[in-house]
């Protein structure tokens, strides 16, 4: 991968709104869902994001505060940045049976999200492959590609670049896919044309403030990261809090309530369950398949060393599930990931 954005040698002239479709339609060989462009300007989200700093919704995020202005601003990042390729891959889609796993005590909910292959690998590979095609194509250019990866402002930069909406769980949302997609992007010092944002579909519904189980999102757009049982079960490093504990139920890998309700969401998975939903991977096992089957690593891994069962969610055999109300003192560690995950779903995996 290329490092610092240089100036590219080009040898002649570019046709960039021509270049911009081709992306397109080489991001969808590739298994993107869609793809889109936008300029750096994030200017109007910098403030929000002081903010939210500022109140210590970031909790023990701490890169989060690292690097000052460079997730605000793309050219402080990656030196010569005009414009931002920012592309989506969907994920599972099979949700139609998380409300039945939450209810069901026995079992252990991991969000839909870690349940195939480490997306980061998935996605960087494909975007490398992307941007080796335009170089094949345009000669050398400067760009780097990312995802969830380093300081960048991704749900903002998909939003300018038209794949979705900001849903009021902060989420990007598109019409084709509710709001379970990755984001991954290319910055890029190639002069593309920008695509336009698309309107906002959440009107005033609320549900997924009002399904919060530990109520995380505390105004529209706006999430406590130190309540989200997705930080709670996967990002915090000490204990959870005992007062959220009741409240973290089964959910031992993420957290996926302020989705499932979504309306956006409920349609894909009723169209799933009626068969009527076409396959965008074109898989034979439906949406989603391609992305699930290229081989278990990461957090569907790190699931499945818990026991879960990657695709039915079931805790396996051999582990005993007792309730705890109290912290079992277990601690993570990357040698003891079952004991990494027991104070965190307020369950002792003995
Ligand atoms: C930190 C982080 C988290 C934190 C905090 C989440 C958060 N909402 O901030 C925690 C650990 C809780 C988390 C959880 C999850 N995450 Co996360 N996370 C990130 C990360 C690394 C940074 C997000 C960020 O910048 N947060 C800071 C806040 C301040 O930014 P913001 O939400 O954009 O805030 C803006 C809005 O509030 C806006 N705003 C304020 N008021 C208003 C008003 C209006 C009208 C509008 C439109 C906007 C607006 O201004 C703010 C400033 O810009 C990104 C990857 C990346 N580098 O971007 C992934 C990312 C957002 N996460 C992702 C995922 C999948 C999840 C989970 C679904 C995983 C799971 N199932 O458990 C949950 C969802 C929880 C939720 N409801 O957000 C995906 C989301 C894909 C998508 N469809 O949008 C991302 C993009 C990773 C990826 N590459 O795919 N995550
Ligand atoms: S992921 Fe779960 S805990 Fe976090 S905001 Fe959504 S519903 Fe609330
Ligand atoms: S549940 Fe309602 S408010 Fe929340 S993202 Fe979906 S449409 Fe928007």
């Amino acid at each position: 991968m290329k490092a610092p954005v240089h100036q590219a040698r080009r040898t002649r002239a570019h046709d960039f709104a021509a270049l911009a479709a081709t992306v397109k339609t080489w991001g969808r060989e590739l298994g993107f869902q869609a793809v889109g462009i936008a300029d750096t300007d994030l200017a109007a989200v910098e403030p929000g994001l002081a903010a939210w700093l500022e109140r210590g919704f970031a909790g023990e995020l701490n890169y989060m505060r690292k690097h000052g202005a460079k997730r605000t601003r793309p050219a402080s990042l990656v030196p010569g940045t005009l414009r931002v390729v920012s592309a989506r891959l969907d994920y599972r889609p099979d949700a139609a049976d998380s409300w039945s796993i939450l209810a069901d005590g026995s079992k252990a909910f991991v969000a839909r999200y870690a349940l195939g292959r480490d997306y980061h690998k998935v996605l960087r590979g494909r975007l490398q492959q992307l941007a080796g095609r335009i170089e094949r194509e345009i000669g050398e250019f400067g760009y780097r590609v990312f995802t969830d990866s380093a300081p960048v402002m991704e749900v903002e930069l998909a939003r300018k670049a038209g794949l979705g909406w900001r849903g009021k769980h902060t989420l990007l949302l598109s019409r084709e896919a509710g709001s379970f997609f990755f984001l991954g992007e290319i910055y890029t010092d190639l002069p593309l044309p920008v695509d336009a944002p698309v309107g906002e579909h959440c009107g005033t519904c609320a549900k997924c403030l009002d399904v919060c189980p530990t109520r995380a999102i505390v105004a529209p757009y706006t999430l406590d990261a130190r309540r989200c049982i997705s930080y709670l079960t996967v990002e915090l490093k000490g204990s959870i809090p005992l007062e959220l504990r009741p409240l973290v139920g089964n959910r031992v890998f993420g957290c996926d309530d302020c989705q499932l309700v979504c309306h956006r969401l409920r349609a894909l998975v009723a169209q799933s369950r009626r068969g009527t939903r076409q396959c965008t991977q074109g898989g034979a096992r439906g949406r989603g398949a391609a992305f699930a089957r290229e081989g278990p690593f990461g957090a569907g891994a790190r699931a499945r060393r818990l026991g879960a069962c990657a695709s039915c969610s079931e805790l396996s055999g051999a582990l005993r599930v007792s309730r705890s109300e109290e912290p079992c003192g277990a601690r993570r560690t990357e040698a003891d990931p079952v004991g990494k995950r027991a104070p965190a779903s307020g369950m002792c995996l003995l």
